[in-house]
């Protein structure tokens, strides 16, 4: 190995640790996102607002489509026991939430179509889960 091949292998190692790094940064964004969403936000027009409701056992509705962007997911549990919402293909779950309570996720999409479900145990199987379809 000459000291080109040294060099060029090194810049290899650095680019793929910037690409890493630039990955977990990513990831972390997102999971970081789901807040509580402020006045302020909730007045900006751009910004869709899409209601589901979590009761025993789906969601209403279980088919949601939203533009690529950030959206907002008020998730209302209308049940009698908790319910969580997870996008596993995004790395994102809400805390559970209590019967009669509500939560807001915030999110930053890109176009796809991605399933969610409750992860309470059983919940997915007894037909918790629906798919958001992004455009
Ligand atoms: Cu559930």
């Amino acid at each position: 190995m000459d000291a080109t091949e040294r060099l060029l292998l090194r810049s290899a190692w650095w680019l793929s640790l910037a690409a890493f790094l630039g990955a977990v940064g990513a990831v972390l964004a997102l999971v970081g996102s789901p807040v509580q969403v402020t006045e302020k936000e909730a007045r900006q027009p751009a910004v869709q607002r899409v209601e589901v409701l979590m009761r025993e056992f789906k969601f209403e509705p279980a088919q949601l489509e939203v533009r690529a962007g950030r959206v907002e997911l008020v998730l209302r549990n209308e049940g009698l026991i908790p319910h969580d919402l997870a996008i596993p293909a995004l790395g994102v779950k809400t805390e559970y939430i209590a019967a009669k309570k509500a939560k807001v996720l915030v999110l930053d999409l890109k176009p796809g179509t991605y399933s969610f479900e409750c992860t309470v145990g059983g919940h997915k199987q007894a037909g918790m889960h629906g798919t958001l379809v992004v455009r």
